[in-house]
């Protein structure tokens, strides 16, 4: 499935629900996470409807590449300190013992100044 009208993140992407945009260019979109742990906290996901890490295949390799080479570039774009005494973390949940509460796979980019609120 490359689009499911029913997900929630599907329906972000298309702006049928809105959210704050971090990034976007044609394979991937980033928004601000709703609830977040940190003072910067964005969701990278990609427009192709793949419900998780676990539905990931060889064909997925060039897009899970480019969202790990992305994510510290716009990590430092909103707000995150240079390496090594800042960064980020990067949290991608799997499943529902995995902790994943929306069924399209993304990129949890975590970070500025601490304590945050998780972690
Ligand atoms: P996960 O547990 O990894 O599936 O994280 C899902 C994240 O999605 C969670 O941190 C909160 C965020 N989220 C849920 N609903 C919305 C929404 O409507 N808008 C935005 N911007 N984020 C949402």
């Amino acid at each position: 499935m490359t689009h499911d009208p029913n997900c929630l993140f599907c329906k972000i992407i298309e702006g049928k629900i809105p959210s704050t945009k971090v990034y976007e260019d044609e394979e991937l979109f980033a928004f601000n996470d709703i609830h977040p742990w940190a003072p910067v906290h964005f969701l990278m996901v990609p427009r192709l409807h793949i419900a998780s890490m676990a539905q990931v295949g060889p064909e997925h390799a060039g897009l899970l590449g480019r969202m790990m080479v992305l994510a510290p570039q716009l990590a430092l774009q909103a707000g995150c300190q240079p390496y090594p005494e800042g960064g980020f973390r990067i949290v991608v949940n799997t499943g529902e013992q995995g902790g994943q509460e929306v069924h399209h796979l993304h990129m949890h980019v975590i970070g500025g100044p601490r304590p945050w609120r998780r972690g």
